[in-house]
């Protein structure tokens, strides 16, 4: 999954959004490079980031998910939380909603039957602006997991389809460094839960924490965890730097003992 990031914070040079045809063109780079999704947000969850209006989301993904899924052959996913941005996002050609908020938005549930598209139910706990206060927890690989499993029940009592689900831990999301360890450490338990398992860790402060090393100089420390993640068995891979991370998971898929 190749992150295409339509909010104004996700560039150093601050305030310069991607305008259409920019968006196009590197949605397509990660397309040839191997994305087999591609996944649009215009809503920030940075730590410590301000909730993001309907309006303005729906302004900064609509337009480009109409403007990339004419070109695109594999599906475009939504990072949205909201009911409204999901259907207007599906309405413009999404095939996929990414949830940080695991549906736990009002009427967020039933867009997700209505829409009938796979689904990526994320952890979080606590809000952005305040998740990285000193997050607690006894277990964290356990807790994440009865959560996940709990927020999948239930949506498919609702009649979300179980083909439909699939389950993140949220690494970085009220997770302190050794938290995040010890969730990575406890993938293969979420992945014998049966479900397929997503797991985004690029360029997150975990790899700087981990490395010494500032965002754009996290590629190399991005792609060897994606590469872990994939033998710790998670399906999806939510990347930044998609060519370099296939050339990672090529040779693992061909040198893993
Ligand atoms: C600033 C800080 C901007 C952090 C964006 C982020 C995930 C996600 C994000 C994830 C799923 C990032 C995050 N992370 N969706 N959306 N899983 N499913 O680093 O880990 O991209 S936003």
């Amino acid at each position: 999954m190749g992150i295409l990031n339509v909010t104004p914070d996700s560039f150093s040079d601050g305030g310069q959004w991607f305008g259409k045809s920019e968006a196009i063109q590197h949605a397509l780079a990660m397309q040839d490079a191997g994305a087999d999704i591609i996944d649009i947000g215009g809503e920030s969850t940075r730590p410590g980031a301000e909730a993001v209006s309907l309006q303005q989301e729906l302004d900064r993904v609509i337009p480009v998910i109409e403007a990339i899924v004419p070109s695109l052959s594999v599906p475009v996913s939504i990072d949205t939380s909201k009911p409204e941005v999901m259907r207007a996002a599906v309405a413009a050609g999404a095939g996929m909603i990414n949830d940080v908020y695991a549906l736990r938005l009002d009427g967020a549930v039933q867009a997700a039957v209505d829409l009938g598209v796979p689904v990526c139910l994320m952890h979080m706990q606590g809000e952005p602006r305040v998740m990285q206060d000193n997050p607690v927890y006894q277990d964290v690989g356990g807790e994440v997991r009865q959560f996940l499993l709990e927020r999948a029940k239930q949506c498919e009592e609702s009649g979300l389809l179980k083909k439909n689900i699939v389950l993140d831990p949220g690494f970085g999301f009220g997770k302190t460094l050794q938290q995040n360890l010890d969730l990575f450490h406890s993938l293969p338990e979420l992945v014998a839960s049966g479900y397929p398992v997503l797991v985004g860790i690029s360029r997150k402060a975990m790899i700087g924490q981990l490395t010494g090393r500032e965002i754009l100089d996290r590629v190399p420390g991005s792609i060897t965890a994606a590469a872990l993640a994939v033998l710790q068995g998670a399906s999806i891979v939510r990347v930044h730097d998609v060519a370099e991370t296939q050339d990672a998971l090529n040779i693992v898929k061909s040198l893993r003992l």
